[in-house]
């Protein structure tokens, strides 16, 4: 599905007087240092993949970036070849250094290494910049922040969403109101599925983390108001997805133009769009999300968690007589058509969790035990929108309910264990140290998402050894990988400068929009291409960074 050829792209941008330098191809970084440039906290584990070195029993030197003095040196570990992308690297572990500071790494022969941090706060100016991202992302509001002293903003975009000529063809040429929420991701559409994946993401984290998360001060309009900041700007996007839902409980499953639009700003956006018909995947997802909401609202606005309790209620219920087929193709727009079972199992959890299991029917509470209960593999150590069942089993694992079944516990446990030991497995084996083997659109967020497992596995087994590998998938991130760069937007050491992502490409600002993970390579580890027109490699999308927000909450520390 071609959503924007190079020409296309490039006439826009020429339309507009907004050129900016095409092309600046992404290759492996050749001989040198790779590492978190964002920083590591004191207790974090700090290796580097120093590729180009020849000679066994080299040394390295951590240097003082102020003072220039060497403050920790060591030798480089052993020559090993990285399959994935066909280069020889050497790890260098210097965990041990954990006195507060600025350093940078030093090898004869070799530039120096990024800059970097050591300090307990090392992630929070990262975890402030992708949830700035999700700002960013707001459509039907005018928007606006500054970020490294440069000002981004958006008028008012998208307030005729949305006309009604696919939901309901006898209204054709009506609109009904379905303004709001967060744009998907390069692209202005609005998808019912991501959405509900990536706030069943932001919410997880929320359950997790959220007496440090309720810390968190954004520069959003709704701040220092009764909800902690990080829900507000959740609930921007959940106000919307309410709107997404029809009288009788099912969910439209999508609102967007017809085909992409031009490289344009979102306010100069002005292709007609239009509520796709109804689906049951989408009703089912948000049932799921509206469950978690009506959970994590209630200690806030029990009002507003009332209201997600009836829609997601309304929704599980609608859903039970819907068809599982769904009729999108007068749209070119994004599909999000996941495994239907995996996002069943993520409902169904939720549902039983919020509402009790004599609310389910009787074939529901035998399938909820199958997914709860269940010797066979349930976790998914690579998931992303197309299944989003972990979700469901985490949630799970960490409720109350789980325990009074003691043995299907240990047997859920065991499984989730399983998962992660795969994922720590996957890191020790690669030579950047990330926890996934599979390169495909949208991986960078795969990785991300891994920390979810990582830490699920951590907080119930104590086990640092799973928050080291977590930590190491944020490193990868931002830095200690083939490119030595980082990839979200506005944070790291050479972050991408030309996003697929509309409003950075034209906005006239050089930068692009802060907080945003790039999709990443693919479909070899080395296929990451810093170009706009790049939509395969380098678009952002709200589940990407979502899972980002997850993997950065874990050491966040206010
Ligand atoms: O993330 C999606 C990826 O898994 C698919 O392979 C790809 C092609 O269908 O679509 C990606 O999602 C895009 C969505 O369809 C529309 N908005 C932009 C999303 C990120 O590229
Ligand atoms: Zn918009």
């Amino acid at each position: 599905m071609a959503k924007r050829t190079l020409l296309g792209t490039l006439s826009a941008m020429a339309i507009l007087g907004t050129m900016p330098a095409i092309s600046q191809a992404s290759e492996p970084a050749g001989p040198g240092i790779r590492l978190c440039s964002v920083g590591y906290l004191p207790e974090a584990p700090k290796t580097a993949s120093v590729a180009g070195v020849q000679t066994d029993g080299t040394s390295f030197e951590i240097v003082d970036a102020d003072s220039g003095k060497v403050v920790h040196q060591g030798l480089l570990g052993a020559a090993r070849y990285n399959k994935s992308t066909g280069e020889t690297l050497r790890a260098t572990d210097f965990s041990a250094l954990s006195a507060y500071g600025s350093y940078l790494m030093r090898i004869e022969g070799l530039p120096d290494s990024a800059p970097f941090k050591v300090a307990p706060d090392a992630l929070n100016r990262s975890l402030l910049c992708v949830m700035i991202g999700f700002y960013g992302q707001r459509c039907g509001q005018a928007v606006s922040f500054e970020w490294d002293g440069v000002t981004f903003s958006h008028d008012t975009c998208h307030m005729d969403d949305g006309y009604l000529d696919y939901l309901a063809p006898a209204q054709s040429g009506q609109k009904r109101d379905g303004t709001g929420g967060w744009h998907d991701a390069g692209d202005y559409g609005k998808y019912t599925v991501n959405s509900a994946f990536s706030m069943g993401l932001m919410l997880a984290a929320w359950e997790r983390n959220g007496e440090a998360l309720k810390q968190l001060r954004l520069p959003i309009p709704e701040s220092g108001g009764a909800l902690p900041d990080y829900l507000a700007e959740i609930k921007y996007n959940l106000d919307w997805q309410l709107k997404m839902q029809f009288e009788d409980g099912k969910v439209a499953h999508k609102l967007t133009e017809l085909r992409f639009g031009g490289m344009i700003m979102p306010e100069d956006h002005d292709d007609p769009r239009y509520f796709s018909p109804v689906s049951k995947i989408a009703t089912i997802d948000f049932a799921a999300i509206g469950c978690m909401a009506a959970r994590v609202y209630e200690q806030y606005d029990p009002a507003y968690a009332a209201i997600w309790r009836e829609a997601a209620k309304k929704a599980w219920i609608a859903q039970r007589n819907m068809p599982a087929e769904v009729d999108i193709s007068a749209f070119s727009t994004g599909t999000y058509l996941p495994n239907p079972e995996s996002d069943t199992r993520w409902a169904l959890v939720e549902v039983a969790l919020t509402f009790g299991e004599e609310f389910l029917l009787e074939w529901e509470r035998e399938f909820l035990h199958d997914i709860v209960d269940n010797d066979n593999a349930m976790f998914d150590v690579t998931w992303d929108w197309g299944k989003a069942c972990n979700l469901g089993l985490y949630d799970w694992l960490f409720s109350d309910r789980a325990k009074e079944d003691p043995a299907a516990y240990e047997r859920l446990k065991k499984d989730l264990f399983r998962a992660a030991d795969a994922i720590v497995a996957n890191r020790n084996s690669h030579g950047y140290g990330r926890g996934i083997r599979v390169n495909y659109w949208g991986c960078n967020g795969a990785v991300a998402r891994t920390s979810l497992n990582l830490h699920a596995a951590y907080l119930i087994s104590g086990d640092t050894k799973y928050l080291d590998a977590a930590y190491d998938q944020i490193a990868y991130l931002y830095g200690r990988n083939p490119f030595a760069r980082s990839f979200v937007t506005g944070d790291g050491h050479k972050p991408p400068m030309y996003q697929h992502h509309r409003p950075s490409a034209a906005d006239g600002i050089e930068p692009p929009w802060p907080g945003h993970l790039s999709g990443g390579a693919n479909p070899r580890e080395t296929d990451w291409f810093d170009e706009t027109a790049s939509y395969r490699t380098n678009e952002n999308a709200i589940n990407w960074d979502a899972a980002l927000v997850y993997a950065l909450s874990i050491f966040y520390r206010p």
